[in-house]
Parts: C-alpha cells; sequence; structure tokens
C-alpha cells in the first residue's frame, strides 16, 4: 500500500454513521473517498459535500450521498490533502485548484484532518509556490499588488489555456522565498482587492495524518 493511501485510509477511521463529511480534492484525498465509498456500500450512513467538481464526480461514481451548504451548516468531519504541511501544522493547499471551497469546508468542519505522504511535510512553507484565486476583472493589477508583497505570480495555464476554477476565477502561482509568517502573509494577501482567497491554511487543521521514514503512520 503507497502512502498516499496509508494515510487516506486512516483518516476515514475518524468517519462515524451520521456524518457529514468535507470531501477533499487531489490523489491523496482520492484515496480516502474510495474507502468511504466502500463503507457506503457496506451500510455506512454519510453525506459528504465535495471540495471540488472533480471529487463530487467522483463520490457520484461511488455512490456517496452528498449534500450541499443549502441543507447543511456545518459539517463533522473534513479530510484533505495539502502541498505542503509545517512544523506547526500551516498548510499551503491548492495545487489541485480547489482552495476556495476547500478552505470553506475546512472551516465550516468540527474537525479538520489532513493527509499526507512524507513529501509534503516541511521545515517552512514556501518551496512550493503559492496559490492564490483571484478574480478575472482587473487579475493583472491584483497581481502586481501580490507580487509587492515580495512574491513572483504566475498566471496557471492548463493544456494551454488559462485555468479557470470552479468558481470561475484565475489562480496565481506565487513563488514567495520561505514564508517566514504564514498569518501575516495570509491575512496581507486576502487584504488585496481582487484575491478571493489564498492557499495558506493557518491553525486550521485539528491533525494530521503522514507516514515517517520506517513508513509508519503519524498522527500530529
Ligand atoms: C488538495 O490536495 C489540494 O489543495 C492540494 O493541492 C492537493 C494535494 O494533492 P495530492 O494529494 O494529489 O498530492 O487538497
Amino acid at each position: 500500500m503507497n502512502e498516499k493511501q496509508l494515510v487516506g485510509e486512516k483518516a476515514v477511521e475518524y468517519v462515524r454513521d451520521g456524518m457529514i463529511v468535507g470531501l477533499g480534492t487531489g490523489s491523496t484525498a482520492y484515496y480516502a473517498i474510495q474507502k468511504l465509498g466502500q463503507l457506503v456500500q457496506a451500510g455506512l450512513s454519510i453525506k459528504g459535500v465535495p471540495t471540488s467538481v472533480q471529487t463530487e464526480n467522483l463520490a457520484k461514481e461511488l455512490k456517496i450521498p452528498l449534500t450541499t451548504f443549502t441543507e447543511v451548516d456545518y459539517l463533522d468531519i473534513a479530510i484533505d490533502g495539502a502541498d505542503e504541511v509545517d512544523q506547526q501544522q500551516n498548510l499551503i493547499k491548492g495545487g489541485g485548484g480547489a482552495l476556495l471551497r476547500e478552505k470553506i469546508i475546512a472551516r465550516a468542519a468540527k474537525q479538520f484532518i489532513v493527509i499526507a505522504d512524507s513529501s509534503k511535510m516541511v521545515n517552512t512553507l514556501g518551496t512550493f509556490p503559492l496559490p492564490v484565486e483571484v478574480t478575472q476583472f482587473g487579475h493583472k493589477v491584483t497581481k502586481s499588488h501580490i507580487e509587492a508583497l515580495g512574491g513572483k505570480a504566475t498566471l496557471r495555464q492548463m493544456d494551454g489555456e488559462i485555468f479557470i476554477s470552479d468558481n470561475g476565477n484565475y489562480i496565481y502561482d506565487v513563488k514567495f522565498e520561505n514564508i517566514m509568517d504564514a498569518k501575516e502573509l495570509e491575512q496581507a494577501l486576502n487584504l488585496i482587492p481582487g484575491v478571493v482567497e489564498n492557499g495558506l491554511f493557518v491553525h486550521m487543521a485539528d491533525k494530521v495524518i503522514t507516514v515517517d521514514k520506517n513508513k509508519q503512520i503519524v498522527i500530529r
């Protein structure tokens, strides 16, 4: 079993009958969702809130019942991946382009569980470019304000076209050198008109499930 599957399936052990579950996006969350699909087939009664259209489609394939924030206003648990996890369990997320819905769902969850293979664990955030979701309107001006904070912003493309998020926005991937104060940067970015959300998840993870160098599961 690979590290992603190990941590993905471990997180599902925290899911109980009757829960509303935030379903993450990415190749690690994929394993958690696959496991939930098996348990639903075996009788587990949950309702999922997907963090992306991609995850919504996967959940539908697996016949996991879904709900929305028009029916619920909180989640019991959210399980999601990350691009980087630092020593204080702060995260960079958004490599999959789903950071806005992921952050809304992570905040709405009573328990936010992050699943990350060992390659995601870092001392300081910032090796991975920070995804910042921006409105299409005025995005080049927004980019200039983002770069004034010290980063180098690149408009995300996919298959030669400008990437458009599930919410109809653009994403800039911003290379900051080491991010020493994640909270300060998160707040500074979100003060910029045109910035919708950014991929810094500060003090949000309740648990981080990863794997140590002996391939043993570690829960922080
Ligand atoms: C998602 O999980 C994204 O925020 C993040 O980019 C991704 C990690 O991807 P993977 O699990 O495929 O490494 O939540």
